[in-house]
């Protein structure tokens, strides 16, 4: 399987790029077992990265992975797709404004542009939201302004509502608050419990999040007034 990488590469050079995509979408198979496994998956990844951002899809690429935690499982996916990794431990800095100045030297050191949040449970301090001002984007799983912090599903079961969804938006120091980018609802159905309802919503989180980053990596996006401008229009985005 290890060849594949290199013949998709193969057909990408030529030119041919949506052929080099369909190839990809076959591959790699569902369960890495050995090296030469992981290998290839890096080199498709990375094929695959390339195709995207040159048909227009998303013109960006992932320059690290930070973590607050050594066993986050994002950091063995960047790993295996050859994405570099950090750690900062919480314990390792005196206050936060310390591990947020350490987090901005991470992320400075690599030119990083845009910050996505991504199951990150520590709050950040004004220093870095304001330092990351429209450059730092969040995604939470209810239809904001409803349903902020935690329990979102159970707190939307309770409330009776015919849909649930998600929210991709700018983060301020406020919590879950910030201009919203895209939003994605999906129905809320008889016999629905908490987890029933937050693997459909994860499901609307898989494609809000890239849509929402390709717009603020295509420079589409502004922000006035303390609300986003999409090509000029009044946002959130929105997908059902
Ligand atoms: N930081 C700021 N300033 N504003 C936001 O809106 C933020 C933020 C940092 C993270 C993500 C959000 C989520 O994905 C996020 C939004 C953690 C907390 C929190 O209270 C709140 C929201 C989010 C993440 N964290 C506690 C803290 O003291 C710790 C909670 C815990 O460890 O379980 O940092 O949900």
């Amino acid at each position: 399987s290890s060849a594949v990488p290199h013949l998709v590469d193969a057909v990408y050079r030529q030119g041919r790029v949506e052929e080099a995509l369909q190839m990809t979408e076959r591959w790699p198979p569902e369960r890495l077992t050995t090296p030469e496994d992981v290998d290839a998956h890096v080199g498709w990844r990375r094929v695959r990265a390339k195709a995207v951002a040159r048909r227009g899809d998303l013109d960006a690429s992932v320059g690290v992975v930070v973590s607050s935690r050594a066993d986050a499982g994002g950091l063995q996916h960047a790993h295996e797709a050859g994405i570099e990794t950090v750690v900062l431990s919480p314990r390792a800095f005196p206050s936060r404004e310390a591990y947020d100045r350490a987090l901005v030297v991470e992320l400075e050191r690599r030119r990083v542009e845009v910050v996505c949040l991504a199951g990150f449970m520590r709050l950040l301090t004004a220093g870095f939201v304001d330092a990351w001002r429209d450059r730092l984007i969040n995604i939470h799983p209810s239809l904001l302004p409803k349903f902020p912090g935690l329990d979102t599903h159970k707190r939307a079961l309770e409330a009776g509502e015919t849909h649930a969804g998600c929210s991709v938006h700018f983060v301020r120091t406020e919590m879950d608050s910030g201009p919203l980018l895209v939003q994605a609802a999906v129905p809320v159905l008889p016999g629905d419990d908490e987890d029933r309802l937050a693997a459909r919503v994860l499901q609307a989180e898989h494609r809000a999040y890239p849509l929402a980053l390709s717009l603020v990596a295509a420079g589409r996006v502004r922000v006035a007034g303390e609300q986003a401008l999409i090509d000029g229009q009044p946002g959130p985005v929105r997908l059902d």
